[in-house]
Parts: structure tokens; C-alpha cells; sequence
């Protein structure tokens, strides 16, 4: 226990002194990762020893991160019910459960990662501990330079596991997520759909002779106009509401806790949105878009492929009628 007190104390004179030399250190070994604001990045401390856990807690605190404690596994889960962290540094015998247990609920329930610190003579190995999903692992007493380097090494595999989920499922072009993610995510709205009996709806969206505009104008001029209409469309959304390139000139967006009715005004403030924007494929020369929407709310039971075909006929009665539409059916419609 008197190493974390000295430690504590050479960060307390001045976090930039190393706690074993008591020399200055290089200011970017306490620089903060980029991704993430210091004050942004929250640490949750875990250990049944008081002592440790305010130690620790000052010392995150210290160098800049957000930092919450815990005395136990117990504890830990109900902090995290209610409360964003990005990283849980968790002692591993603690009494009730311990760090591993702790570790492995951590790991099934909630998007975090987790250090585990634990004695030179613990009972566990390293296999062990990282088997159980943890990030990394740290011995007691710990030097806290050491704790910072690897947080800091933790922090930094978190943003790029991050950010390439986020590309595997984002569309370059127009920022939407992708046709993959629109699959995926509908199942799962259809589901909750199914056990909360709340209502969903669907628009499909096609851009209105976008050929033409192609063929005048060039793909590049094209590709603008798709890429700032996928902006347009985000800028309309409410929060709940996600929207995806479907295909080429497609789009698509789900519309949780919503009915048929709602729906149809979405889509009319979305439509709206569309032809207030001026494109300018060349000096002098201004174009408005418009799109064929279909909209359709979700029956009960219904199949997937069902509902979206219900969108896609209604976006097609829309082009059918004379484009720049918006056109609803029901499932009477087709029964
Ligand atoms: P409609 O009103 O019936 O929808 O007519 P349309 O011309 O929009 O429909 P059509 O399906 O005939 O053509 C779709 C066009 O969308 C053709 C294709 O070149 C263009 N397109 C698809 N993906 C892209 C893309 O990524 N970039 C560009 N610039 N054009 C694309
Ligand atoms: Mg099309
Ligand atoms: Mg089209």
C-alpha cells in the first residue's frame, strides 16, 4: 500500500514527474488520446480496498479522464446501467464476485472495455483473463505510468474497432448506412415491433430521372447531387429515425414508433427538403431534384420481404402517377 501513496504523491507534486525517478517525463506520455476528449472518456474503478479505489480515482481524475467508482462486481453492473464508460479497471478478488465473473457479464451485456488488475501470486493467469473478453491486464501494486500507457493503448483499439464497424456499415458516398445495415437493422425493428406491438413504418425513396441528370450533367455532377441529398435527408430525420442507400439512386429510412399517417408527413418534410435544395451542375445553369417516395407501416406478422415490397410497389405507383409523389399503402391494400 505505501507504493500507491508514493506514486500518488509524485503525480499529486506534478502529473508530468515519473513516479519511479521522480524525473519530469515527456509531456505526450500524459498527452490524452485524440479520439476522445478527456473529459469525454469515462473510467470506471473497481475494487473492494477503499484506499485503491480513491488512489485511482485521483489519479484518473489527475491526468484528465472522467472517472467513477465501484466497490464491488455488484456495484460495478449497477453503475453501468446507468452510466457511459469506455473503460473498466477492475480489481480481481474482491468478496461476492469477483473481477472475472465481473469481466464476463461486463463482456454479454455492455460495450466497454476492461483492465484487470490483479497480484503477482493471484490465482489467475493472463490466458485467463483476456479468455474472459478482458482488453488487457495489469499487476498490483500497479505503477500507474504503466496503467496510463496501456488505458492509453486500450482507448486507442477501441476508436479504430469503432470506427471500422462504422465504415463496414456506412455508404462513402452519401454517409447513410448501407444496404447491408438496412437489412439488419429492419429485422430488428420488426421484432421489437412484434413484442411491443408499436407501430413502424418504412419510406423508399428514388431520386426522379436521375439518368438524365447523369447523362446532361456527368456521373461526378451526379454523385454530388446523391451525396448531398443523403446530408439533406440526415439534416430532416428525428433521432430515432435511420436512413440508407438501398441501392444506386435508392433510398430508404425506418421510422420506429411510427404510423402510416406520421410516415406520410416524414416523407412530405423530406420531399420538401429535397426540391428546396439548388443544384448547380454548371455556372449559370440551376436544377432542382425531386423524388418518388413509398410509404408503408408495418402489419403485424408480416414477412420482411413483404413490407419492403409494400414500400417499393407505393414508390412505384409514385413514379407511375407522374413522379414527385408520395403514395401509402396498407396492407388492405394488397390483401
Ligand atoms: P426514374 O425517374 O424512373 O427513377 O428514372 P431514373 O433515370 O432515375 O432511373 P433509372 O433506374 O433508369 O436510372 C438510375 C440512374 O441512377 C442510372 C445510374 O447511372 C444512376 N446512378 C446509380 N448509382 C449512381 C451513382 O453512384 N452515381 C451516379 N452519379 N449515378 C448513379
Ligand atoms: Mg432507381
Ligand atoms: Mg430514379
Amino acid at each position: 500500500m505505501d507504493y500507491y501513496f508514493y506514486q500518488i504523491a509524485a503525480y499529486y507534486v506534478n502529473p508530468d514527474t515519473d513516479p519511479d525517478t521522480g524525473t519530469m517525463t515527456r509531456k505526450s506520455n500524459l498527452d490524452l488520446p485524440q479520439e476522445k476528449s478527456d473529459n469525454d472518456t469515462h473510467i470506471l474503478i473497481v475494487d473492494d480496498d477503499a484506499t485503491v479505489r480513491f488512489l485511482m480515482n485521483e489519479f484518473m481524475e489527475t491526468v484528465g479522464y472522467r472517472s467513477l467508482m465501484a466497490a464491488s462486481g455488484e456495484e460495478a453492473l449497477e453503475k453501468l446501467r446507468n452510466e457511459s464508460v469506455d473503460v473498466v479497471i477492475t480489481d480481481i478478488m474482491m468478496p461476492g464476485m469477483d473481477g472475472l465473473e465481473l469481466t464476463e457479464l461486463i463482456r454479454q451485456k455492455y460495450n466497454c472495455e476492461i483492465i484487470v488488475m490483479t497480484g503477482y501470486s493471484g490465482d489467475y493467469s493472463y490466458e485467463e483473463v483476456i479468455n474472459k473478453g478482458a482488453s488487457d491486464f495489469v499487476f498490483k501494486p500497479v505503477r500507474f505510468e504503466e496503467l496510463l500507457l496501456r488505458l492509453k493503448r486500450v482507448l486507442r483499439e477501441r476508436f479504430l474497432k469503432e470506427k471500422l464497424r462504422r465504415l463496414a456499415i456506412t455508404d462513402d458516398l452519401t454517409k447513410l448506412f448501407n444496404a447491408r445495415h438496412f437489412y439488419k437493422q429492419l429485422k430488428h425493428e420488426t421484432d421489437r415491433c412484434g413484442r411491443y406491438k408499436h407501430p413502424l413504418s418504412l419510406l423508399l425513396l428514388d431520386i426522379d430521372h436521375f439518368k438524365s441528370y447523369n447523362d446532361t450533367y456527368g456521373h461526378l455532377a451526379g454523385n454530388h447531387v446523391l451525396a448531398r441529398l443523403g446530408e439533406t435527408i440526415r439534416k430532416t430525420l428525428r433521432k430515432m429515425d435511420s436512413a440508407y442507400r438501398y441501392g444506386g439512386e435508392e433510398f430508404t429510412i425506418i421510422l420506429p414508433e411510427t404510423n402510416g399517417e406520421e410516415a406520410r408527413n416524414a416523407a412530405r418534410r423530406i420531399a420538401d427538403a429535397v426540391i428546396a435544395e439548388k443544384f448547380e451542375p454548371k455556372p449559370g445553369t440551376t436544377v432542382n431534384i425531386t423524388m418518388s417516395i413509398g410509404v408503408a407501416e408495418y402489419s403485424a406478422g408480416e414477412e420482411l420481404e413483404a413490407f419492403i415490397k409494400r414500400a417499393d410497389m407505393a414508390m412505384f405507383a409514385s413514379k407511375q402517377s407522374g413522379r414527385n409523389r408520395i403514395t401509402f399503402y396498407s396492407p388492405e391494400d394488397f390483401s
